[in-house]
């Protein structure tokens, strides 16, 4: 069946991402309807070579709307998710807003692809982090168990939107112009201290919380263990912005839960949905931020036993946290709604 699917945040670095994945995935959109803030409406985007005019976001806005993708921040997900679902529709939203409502699935659909038939209206889109990492966990908590993960993130500045990676660029062409560079985003936009991300690695992604972590690290530590539907598992996580410019790149640490041999674990990872596993340290085969952009999968590589604890497993996951993580996983819950 054709629908009719709206874009909230159209405009946005998530939101173009998602209308190329419509297109690219030929999902049956009978009408796209592409909605923003009163400042982007108006202006146009590209869909099946036609320009289609973006819309002010109102709650009027979803009457006839089937589903509609949310990527506008976690206010306007807050605003206008309930308006969208009273008028029918069916909303997958990629904030933070919802993920932890016991009445919202937050789905990864190569690991709970079950839980989006539960939904009464939202199903939320874990953060970009978590879901490269899950995906990754998911064929070893399967095939070994395990309950602890130690993870540190290296995050493309996409994760904090288009406006970041323009200042990635400004100020990589000011440092080596031997200007002075602005800081106006990095490393959290409405903080008041802001840190050159050009050349730097900055140990804060998102808001501090009361424990010392960052919301980005507890975002990984709660949702993993919501996605799972185990509570025993153990996150420890620290990520850190560096200057790429799209896909995240994670250093895992686990400890399987049983004995194994390393080239069971490659085996479980290369049949694993959404994996692709690149992985020869010797003729320098590994996954790279540059080489995952522009796909969908989760690229996994550098598997290898800890030299201490024989049931320790290191693994680098890489993803593009603009698609998998975010656009191609929202696109992925749509296609099986319909
Ligand atoms: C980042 N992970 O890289 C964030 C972006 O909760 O969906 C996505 C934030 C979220 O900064």
């Amino acid at each position: 069946r054709e629908v009719t699917v709206a874009v909230l945040g159209a405009s946005g670095a998530v939101g173009q991402q998602i209308l190329r994945n419509l297109e690219e995935r030929n999902f049956p959109v009978k009408e796209l309807r592409p909605l923003a803030s009163a400042r982007s409406a108006g202006n146009t985007v590209k869909f099946r070579g036609e320009d289609v005019t973006i819309r002010e976001a109102t709650p009027e806005a979803f009457e006839g709307v089937d589903i509609a993708l949310f990527s506008a921040g976690g206010g306007v997900s807050e605003k206008f998710a309930p308006e969208a679902v009273k008028r029918g529709a069916v909303v997958v939203d990629n904030t933070n807003a919802f993920r932890m409502d016991p009445e919202v699935p937050l789905v990864v659909p190569e690991v709970n692809r079950d839980e989006i038939d539960n939904h009464k209206g939202i199903i939320a889109n874990p953060n970009c982090s978590t879901i490269q990492m899950v995906v990754a966990l998911k064929p070893l908590y399967e095939r070994f168990g395990f309950d602890r993960v130690i993870v540190s993130t290296y995050q493309a500045v996409s994760g904090s939107g288009a406006k970041a990676m323009e200042e990635l660029t400004e100020q990589s062409r000011s440092l080596l112009e031997g200007t002075e560079p602005k800081k106006e985003i990095m490393p959290v936009g409405k903080l008041e201290k802001h840190y050159p991300i050009a050349f730097n690695a900055i140990p804060q992604c998102d808001v501090a919380e009361d424990n010392g972590f960052t919301l980005e690290e507890m975002k990984m530590v709660r949702e993993t263990k919501k996605i799972f539907r185990d509570d025993a598992i153990g996150v420890t996580a620290t990520c850190v912005r560096v200057p790429v410019l799209r896909g995240h790149s994670e250093s895992l640490y686990v400890e399987l839960g049983k004995d194994f041999d390393l080239e069971e674990v490659r085996q479980a990872l290369r049949e694993a949905e959404g994996i692709v596993l690149q992985d020869d340290i010797a003729s320098q085969v590994y996954p790279m931020p540059l080489d995952a952009a522009g796909h969908d999968d989760v690229f996994v590589g550098r598997v290898r036993r800890d030299t201490v604890n024989p049931r320790g497993l290191n693994l680098w996951v890489v993803s593009d946290n603009l698609l998998k993580g975010a656009a191609t996983n929202a696109v992925q819950i749509a296609e099986h709604l319909v």
